[in-house]
């Protein structure tokens, strides 16, 4: 087989860039590892910027995103109890979506399926080659057989732990990481929001989030330690707990019942440079990974994505290479300040085991002067809304 691009990876970096190709005539074919099912089955993001709300629609992909998605002018950042809304609309004129991940997938998948694009679903033991060259090549076993595609570029869409960033020479990466000593439990239930927008509560006995997919489905974070096993909580003991980080006026609305999904995700920042070697080029959670707790990771993916869909059309329209040769670079630039953000909405908001007096101090005066300062509001709202692409 041959074609255009590669693209290995169905999360939504893969779909997108998929979608944003194709729609300008570029054949492409997405190789990915799990099912379908399996993809849309993992509960992720919540939260989408302004930006990539724009890039869905630019895609042509984002209809029932603007019927069922939740436009969000605020966030309720709380502290030990003390809680302050930050309007995003008022300080920087811009809100955000509220539009899981699993629905820009599903979308995007949908998008792929009517457009009779290629997308090899478990396709097993997918192996990079040549990249280094003009002549790159994918093989991969699927049902037994193993086949061969040769491409003119290659798009790791693969994730963390998936195949393309692994395939580059260690000496030709540099990775920058910080893991955090503490994850996220998750839980996902059929009931109301506890409150009509999202809340991010600093707690001493740590961090909670309380987010939503919809109207009657909620998804609320609690932060726990390493260690931890999801079957050690059970639904009531994580109630008991979400409860007991919130303010008594916000855990008296909960409105509880059975979780729907529930897992822990670790928490770490992470950043691989650079983003292209030769013909291939890394993207989304391949290249880096942010703690949630800025609502970026899925975000990110989508900027990546559409710098590096704008410098591959220019290749095949322009026969430039200016794109490419540019796309890590632009790429970074904006990768490291949404690390930024995400690393100091970490660092504020959650409990860390070595935290002293005066650490815990400063996190109380963070909150303190985003509250009290215009200017230091607007740098919030700034970020989590979106900087420009
Ligand atoms: P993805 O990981 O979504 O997709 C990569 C795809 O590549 C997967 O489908 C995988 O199966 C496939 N793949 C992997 N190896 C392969 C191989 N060798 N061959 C073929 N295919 C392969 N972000 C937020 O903003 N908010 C959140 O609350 C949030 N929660 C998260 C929870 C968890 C557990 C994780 C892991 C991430 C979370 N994120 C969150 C970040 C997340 O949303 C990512 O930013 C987003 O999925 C990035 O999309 P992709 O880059 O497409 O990577
Ligand atoms: C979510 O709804 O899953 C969500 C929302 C905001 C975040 C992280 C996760 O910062």
């Amino acid at each position: 087989m041959r074609t255009k691009v590669v693209i290995i990876g169905a999360g939504p970096a893969g779909l997108l860039l998929g979608r944003l190709l194709e729609n300008q005539g570029i054949e492409t074919v997405i190789l990915e590892r799990r099912s379908r099912d399996y993809v849309l089955g993992r509960i992720r993001a919540g939260v989408l910027e302004q930006g990539t709300v724009e890039l869905l629609e630019q895609a042509g992909v984002s209809g029932r995103m603007q019927a069922e998605g939740l436009i969000h002018d605020g966030v309720e950042l709380s502290f030990d109890g003390d809680a302050h809304r930050f309007d995003f609309r008022e300080l920087v004129g811009r809100t955000v979506m509220v539009y899981g991940q699993t629905e820009v997938t599903r979308d995007l998948m949908l998008a792929r399926d009517a457009s009779g694009a290629t997308t090899i679903y478990e396709a097993e033991n997918v192996a990079l080659h040549a990249f280094d060259g003009d002549k790159p090549r994918v093989t991969y076993l699927k049902d037994g057989t193993e086949h061969e595609i040769s491409c003119d570029f290659i798009a790791g869409c693969d994730g963390y732990h998936g195949v393309s960033r692994a395939s580059v020479p260690e000496n030709a990466l540099r990775t920058f990481e910080r893991v955090y000593p503490f994850g996220w439990l998750g839980i996902l239930v059929d009931r109301p929001p506890v409150a009509d927008e999202l809340i991010y509560a600093h707690h001493s006995r740590g961090f909670a989030l309380c987010s939503m997919r919809s109207p009657t489905r909620s998804r609320y974070y609690v932060q726990v330690s390493t260690d931890e096993k999801v079957e050690d909580w059970s639904d009531d003991r994580f109630w008991d707990e979400l409860r007991r980080r919130l303010n008594d006026e916000t855990a008296g609305r909960l409105l509880t019942g059975p979780s729907i999904e529930k897992s822990i995700a670790p928490l770490r920042s992470f950043v691989a440079e650079p983003l292209r070697f030769g013909r291939l080029f890394l993207a989304g959670d391949a290249a880096h990974i942010v703690p949630p707790t800025g609502a970026k990771g899925l975000n990110l993916a989508a900027s990546d994505v559409r710098y590096l869909a704008e410098a591959l059309i220019e290749y095949y329209e322009e026969r430039s290479s200016a794109g490419i040769d540019a796309y890590s670079a632009r790429a970074l630039t904006r990768v490291w300040k949404a690390e930024r953000f995400s690393w100091w909405m970490t660092s504020i908001l959650h409990t860390f085991p070595d935290t002293d007096a005066f650490g815990r101090r400063m996190q109380r005066t963070e909150f303190d002067y985003l509250v009290s300062s215009e200017a230091a509001s607007r740098s919030l709202a700034e970020n989590y809304t979106g900087l420009p692409f």
